[in-house]
């Protein structure tokens, strides 16, 4: 049976249509989800949007609309955004929808019953851009000496009734499963910034609201609506049947990941773990923190309004373009910029130049000079065919694979790349289009090791350019169920069989398409 395998990304509050940022985060969950599945996984990607709270409400009043009509609107802009760019999720889980009240009353009764939940009165102070109560000692002082949340947004002081969640009993056991579990959270950065801020003492948690109503009521409290950060945390197992004791929850809880960015470390690491603990149910086994996406330095938000459409850019130079491009340029975990002649540059030097040449000059001289019929492979016997499967074993089997597993996913391209490189520097130095008439079986064995490479090399990128990855086994006739990270150790093993298996098969290539156009500024 298969290991289960889920993963999650942060539900994007859809107060505005989503910028880059929320893209990014897509498609490093989605790069992950194809990766697992390729590693034979069985996976589940939820992601969704985040509908309730003061930032949603006050939005929905400035554009004179009901808040309902602006979640409806917006959360399609985004579920569209996921579609745009080939996002392999499993269920987009909004939080205005009826199973999503069941589950957040149901935790929060759970939390009740262990006797965390007691009634109050809040004071302090409160940024609706970051959703977040504030200690008086995190603020910073900002132009005019206005006081600004660490995030640099606006606070405003806050007293009202309210329910607060004895986060303060759960300090010690957060520290022992950090120290228990190092994995927990990375990268380990933000696993030392969240184990200082710990230590640091908690302060029990304001979780219910009275000055409006746009939330999920709180169970057998008139008048209180929760803290939008309890039902968002809880979509993650609203989409498997929480409270039921469902098959899905039973499969697929804890998640092996939750994806999302820097900002939210402490709500995923933190509240998220004390409420879970607090609800007797397990914890996630990792909860990633990615660094933002910077246009020209700068900060990009929704409120800021400098937002980058995500989907023009795509349009613009192609969706694999920009998938390759985020996961490549910016090591992930830390911060990174972006502009269009960086997209430009980089996937015209490394997909259309270097990979996608390589693929068009090896299926063209199949096509032309063997009529596209695959040649025999007596490949191995000479010392070039040897070196080259070894660099291919070494970036791929062992490098590429691996370092996606750690998701460092620059320096497994980086690998990729090193490997592409190689068989341009084969292709080169043999010279195929030369030995048609000097040696025409020798040619044959160029060719077919350079088929057997690219098969592995596409194979290997899918997780990244599924589409034009796709596009390319597909003009080589590999069959879809073949197109599995194991058949790269495989073919390092045993390149003969699935080979010979595609020739005897009849197989015969067309005309070549190339997939990897040269893009323009
Ligand atoms: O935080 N670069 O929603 P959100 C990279 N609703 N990632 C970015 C980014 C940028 N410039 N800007 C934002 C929320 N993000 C909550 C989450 S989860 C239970 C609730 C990331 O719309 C951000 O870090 O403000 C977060 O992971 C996601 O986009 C949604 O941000």
């Amino acid at each position: 049976m298969a290991e289960p395998f889920y993963i999650t990304t942060a539900i994007a509050y859809p107060n505005g249509k989503p910028h880059i940022g929320h893209a990014y985060e897509a498609i490093a969950a989605d790069v992950i989800a194809r990766f697992q599945r390729a590693q034979g996984r069985d996976v589940r990607f939820q992601t969704g949007t985040d509908e309730h709270g003061l930032k949603m409400a006050q939005k929905a009043r400035e554009l004179g609309m009901t808040v309902r009509d602006l979640c409806d609107e917006m959360s399609a802009h985004f579920q569209a955004m996921c579609d745009a760019l080939n996002i392999s999720y499993d269920r987009f889980q909004r939080t205005t929808a009826p199973e999503h009240y069941t589950a957040s009353q149901a935790i929060w009764r759970a939390m009740a019953d262990k006797g965390d939940l007691y009634l109050d009165r809040y004071e302090g102070w409160y940024s609706v851009r970051d959703e977040a109560f504030y200690d008086e000692s995190e603020l910073v002082e900002g132009e005019g000496g206005v006081k600004l949340s660490p995030q640099g947004t606006p606070v405003e002081w806050n007293v009202e009734e309210s329910w607060f969640f004895r986060l303060s009993a759960y300090g010690d056991k957060l520290l022992a499963y950090f120290e228990a579990n190092p994995d927990f959270i990375q990268p380990e950065s933000r696993r030392n910034e969240v184990i200082s801020f710990v230590k640091g003492g908690l302060r029990d948690l304001s979780v219910s609201r009275t000055s409006f109503d746009w939330g999920v009521p709180v169970p057998d409290a008139p008048g209180h609506v929760m803290y939008v950060w309890v039902d968002a945390l809880t979509n993650y197992i609203t989409g498997l049947g929480y409270p039921e004791k469902t098959p899905e929850m039973e499969k697929w809880w804890p998640a092996n990941i939750h994806l999302i960015g820097k900002d939210i470390v402490r709500f995923h690491t933190v509240y998220w773990p004390a409420f879970l603990m607090s609800a007797d149910l397990p914890l996630p086994k990792t909860v990633f923190g990615h660094g933002f996406l910077l246009h020209r330095g700068e900060k990009m938000s929704k409120s800021l309004g400098n937002v980058v459409d995500p989907l023009e850019l795509a349009e613009t130079f192609g969706v694999d373009a920009l998938r390759y491009f985020l996961m490549r340029e910016v090591s992930f975990g830390n911060d990174g910029s972006y502009s269009a002649k960086a997209i430009v540059t980089r996937c015209n030097a490394e997909l259309a130049n270097s990979f996608g040449n390589l693929a068009q000059r090896t299926l063209s001289l199949i096509f032309k000079n063997l009529g596209g019929e695959l040649p025999e492979f007596n490949g191995n016997s000479f010392q070039e065919e040897i070196n080259l499967a070894e660099i291919q074993y070494k970036e791929l089997a062992e490098g590429l694979i691996p370092l996606f597993e750690k998701m460092d996913f620059s320096q497994g391209i980086d690998c990729w790349m090193r490997a592409v490189y190689a068989c341009n520097q084969y292709i080169d130095a043999q010279a195929p289009w030369k030995l048609k008439k000097e040696n025409p079986e020798r040619m044959k064995d160029v060719l077919a090791m350079l088929f057997l490479q690219l098969r592995d090399l596409a194979i290997a990128i899918a997780p990244v350019i599924p589409d034009s990855a796709n596009r390319l086994l597909d003009q080589m006739g590999i069959p879809a169920d073949e197109r599995n990270l194991g058949s790269i150790y495989e073919n390092t093993l045993d390149p003969y069989t699935w080979y010979e298996r595609l020739r005897q098969s009849g197989f015969t290539l067309s005309q070549p398409v190339g997939v990897f156009p040269r893009l323009e500024m």
